[in-house]
């Protein structure tokens, strides 16, 4: 099919949605846009983008609608605030959300949606906004496989891997267990190397004996050279890692399941979110032995 023939919609032009929807236009599909603060989206217009006016004429005029904002009050928002999208979404349409939500919050969604004849999946992603702009992100799939069928075309122009993971609220599950993992491999290496540097010994030091052991991981790669130079320009950022922990810590209670480890995690982000002036990648919980 030719891919001008399907109208995208994207709704959320932060870190992650605007590389997105640059790769979407770049592999040639017709894509219309929507964000709160519609500055965000002159590059996207520049190369092609429609800017719509809300989220419900963003939904009105796509087959296949993509949504990636900050969290579930903010997603609520967007598809049942003011000219939310929800009640304008097409009949026989597909509908992805890629933000991390709760997996409550999908299910709820997934019902509203098939009340319309609107196909839903849950699709959060991993991969920071490096990931995003390469194309190479990881999807994180709840729902029908069939639709997932359909809509894997014009998701592989944003991801490498889509991975199905079961029923709507599946691929929100495992996000959340991803990033909890994440937050506290992050957090690990932050009180490692705060001991080895207090104790007078450079942090290179122990990050190189971990790359030669059992201890290493993609993490190590990507981070630990934020925490050795204490630079956090945001890829992933930390007050959203924080709302991540939260949501788990929300699931866990839900489940019976005590995530004592978790909540631990949670205290240190929370309070580099609170003494932070601006806008840090995760990483900077490296900041909490700093203070
Ligand atoms: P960003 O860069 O913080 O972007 C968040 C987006 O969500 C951005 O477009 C925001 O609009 C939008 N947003 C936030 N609150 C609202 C409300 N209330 N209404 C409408 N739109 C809103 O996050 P990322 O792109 O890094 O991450 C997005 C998701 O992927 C998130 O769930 C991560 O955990 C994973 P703004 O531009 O601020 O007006």
């Amino acid at each position: 099919m030719n891919p001008a023939a399907k109208h995208i919609g994207l709704i959320g032009l932060g870190l992650m949605g605007r590389p997105m929807g640059m790769n979407l236009i770049k592999a040639g599909y017709s894509l219309t846009v929507w964000n709160r603060t519609a500055s965000r989206a002159d590059e996207l217009v520049a190369a092609g983008a429609k800017l719509a006016r809300s989220p419900e004429e963003v939904a009105a005029a796509s087959d296949f609608l993509l949504t990636i904002v900050s969290d579930p009050p903010a997603l609520e928002e967007v598809l049942w605030g003011n000219c939310g999208a929800m009640p304008a979404l097409k009949r026989g349409s597909i509908y992805v959300d890629s933000s991390t939500i709760s997996p409550a919050l999908a299910r709820k969604i997934a019902a509203a949606g098939a009340e319309r004849g609107v196909r839903f999946l849950d699709a959060p992603v991993t991969g920071g906004d490096w990931g995003a702009k390469k194309g190479e992100l990881v999807f994180m799939i709840g729902g029908d496989a069939e639709t997932l069928k359909e809509a894997e075309p014009i998701l592989s122009v944003m991801g490498k891997k889509l991975f199905h993971l079961g029923p709507n609220g599946a691929g929100q599950t495992i996000k959340l267990a991803m990033n909890m993992i994440l937050a506290l491999q992050v957090d690990a290496l932050a009180e490692a190397l705060a001991l080895t540097t207090r104790s007078g010994i450079a942090g290179e030091k122990l990050v190189e004996v971990m790359q030669s052991s059992m201890a290493r991981s993609g993490v190590l790669d990507v981070k630990a050279p934020n925490l050795l130079k204490g630079e956090y320009v945001p890829s992933f950022p930390l007050r959203l890692m924080h709302k991540d922990l939260g949501l788990a810590l929300d699931l866990g209670n839900q489940l019976g399941v005590a995530l004592p480890a978790t909540a631990a995690a949670r205290e240190i982000y929370n309070a580099v979110k609170g003494a932070a002036k601006e806008d840090l990648d995760y990483s900077a919980v490296m900041k909490f032995w700093k203070r």
